[in-house]
């Protein structure tokens, strides 16, 4: 183990700070955690600080900082958390086909510079943003008028700005539903019977996958993962949620304002969005 600790800047529920809180603990690193209360959840906006943007300029987590050393974004911290030696003995990066693998690691990340929607990586945001609207609708004008002025990235800016006035969510999902179908079926052909995981052992791809499935289900969506037209992801996702990283890096993070939110969100969730992914899935099997 490295001597001095890894600090973890991180948010309960971002999909990111999950990946990277589900890596140090499959690998059994020790790490500080430093909670961030982001700009669409929380009034006070700690991305957006004068400290926070000094550690990421883009205000985003999760961000360790390590040796002396800060790195922001899931990919390239847990790329630099695998080649720390923890507790256990787990590779999260195996040798075979390493540019095929880093595909499907960037695939399953909120890239940067990928297209919202492209990749189930940028689906996902897309599928959470009725969820996200109902946070950001609750801020304080004060703190919108802080997003306008201080969010670095140009994009999220406007997206969380013309959540507020123009509840912009709405039909945001319908854009992902294609492209989720086709990314579903090629994860169900991708894996195989004799696998537990997306290749021979658990990796940053299976991290990924845990955390994207997950968010399926706080959307209510989560039936899309048990049809018998995806029966080895329905294996595959059991799998990933018997790791008990799943429950520590995930599931505990849970706190009294996250169930709150959800549960607020489920009670106005029509399941609109559910029947149209399976429609589109039974649609292109038939075709
Ligand atoms: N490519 C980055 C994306 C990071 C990201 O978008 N983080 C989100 C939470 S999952 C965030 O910090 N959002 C706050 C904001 O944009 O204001 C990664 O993989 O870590």
């Amino acid at each position: 183990m490295s001597e001095s600790k890894i600090t973890l800047y991180h948010a309960n529920w971002s999909l990111c700070s999950q990946m990277v809180r589900v890596a140090l603990l499959e690998k059994g690193i020790d790490f500080h955690l430093d909670h961030i209360k982001l700009c669409d959840q929380y009034p006070e906006g700690e991305n957006l600080s004068k400290e926070f943007l000094a550690l990421n300029p883009k205000a985003t987590v999760p961000v360790i900082t390590h040796c002396g050393s800060v790195i922001c974004g899931s990919q390239k911290i847990i790329h630099y958390i695998d080649s720390l030696q923890g507790k256990n003995d787990v590779h999260l990066y195996p040798q075979d086909n390493p540019s095929e693998f880093e595909q499907w690691v960037s695939d399953t990340t909120i890239t940067e510079g990928v297209g919202f929607a492209e990749t189930i990586g940028t689906i996902l945001p897309v599928f959470s943003s009725p969820l996200i609207q109902m946070m950001v609708k609750k801020l304080p004008f004060k703190s919108i008028l802080r997003i306008l002025l201080r969010h670095p990235i140009k994009q999220r800016k406007y997206i969380f700005v013309s959540m507020y006035f123009f509840s912009a969510a709405k039909k945001f999902p319908n854009l992902g539903v294609s492209n989720f179908i086709d990314e579903l079926m090629k994860i169900e052909n991708m894996l195989s019977l004799e696998n537990d995981y997306f290749g021979k052992s658990f990796s940053h791809i299976d991290i990924n996958m845990m955390c994207l499935f997950h968010r399926l289900k706080d959307l209510q969506l989560e039936d899309i993962l048990s049809t018998p037209l995806t029966p080895r992801i329905r294996k595959y996702w059991m799998n990933l949620q018997s790791r008990s990283s799943y429950k520590e890096g995930i599931l505990n993070y849970y706190g009294a304002r996250e169930k709150q939110i959800v549960n607020s969100f489920h009670q106005q969730n029509n399941g609109e969005l559910l029947i149209k992914l399976k429609d589109k899935l039974y649609e292109l099997n038939n075709a």
